[in-house]
């Protein structure tokens, strides 16, 4: 492993480190990944950011993003082969937009979907608002073929880790539901040879151990 890599503390089901992953493996942006088990969160971790969300990421500087939007943006900042911060429609604050849409919006209704014996409101109301979002994506997606046009954007892969998520608690619910578009997008970034290696599979982290380079090799 070489030293002076940035270092992400992630873990491999939470959407918001999934979303962070994806940028960086867009970005080819080099890391030490330490896989967390949540319950059990390294010191170290917690040390840079005592908040204990994932991810978490240590830039080589000692500076710590520990917001997924800012992880996605770092890498992209740095390195943007595919122009996923030039979206061929809107604008990147139209982008971020859309991302606060669904992290302030629609994630706490796919909690309240999952989780509906955690919530009062939870269960099939929680999934008719959530699917009101979906709509719109899919009127999206029904312009152009990715969310802010033509080619994958950050509004893409932040989002999707959500919507597969939503999807995911009633498949087949989900595809039963009059968004074709929405469907085939999830399904082509889901078997996406970019979301295969940011989903790699790693043991967790254990304090002392050198962590694993990510993204993996192909
Ligand atoms: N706003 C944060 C949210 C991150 C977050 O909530 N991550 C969850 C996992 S999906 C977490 O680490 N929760 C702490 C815990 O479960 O102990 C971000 O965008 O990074």
């Amino acid at each position: 492993m070489p030293s002076a890599l940035s270092v992400l503390y992630s873990f491999r089901r939470c959407p918001y480190a999934m979303r962070a992953r994806l940028a960086l493996v867009a970005a080819g942006q080099r890391c030490e990944l330490r896989e967390v088990v949540l319950r059990n969160k390294p010191a170290e971790m917690l040390a840079a950011s005592p908040k204990g969300t994932v991810p978490v990421l240590i830039v080589e500087d000692g500076s710590v993003l520990e917001q997924s939007l800012d992880v996605m943006l770092w890498a992209l900042r740095r390195s943007d082969p595919q122009g996923w911060l030039q979206p061929e429609v809107g604008t990147l604050q139209d982008m971020l937009a859309l991302v606060a849409a669904c992290d302030d919006g629609f994630k706490p209704l796919l909690d309240r979907y999952k989780y509906p014996e955690r919530h009062l409101d939870g269960g099939e109301p929680a999934r008719e608002r959530g699917a009101a979002f979906l709509l719109d994506l899919e009127a999206r997606l029904s312009a152009s073929q990715q969310l802010a046009g033509a080619h994958s954007t950050l509004a893409d892969a932040a989002l999707m880790p959500f919507v597969r998520q939503f999807a995911m608690v009633d498949t087949a619910w989900f595809n039963a539901q009059p968004w074709p578009r929405l469907q085939a997008w999830l399904s082509a970034w889901t078997t996406s040879e970019l979301f295969e290696r940011a989903m790699h599979k790693y043991e967790p982290w254990k304090p002392g151990e050198a962590g694993v380079l990510f993204p993996p090799s192909r």
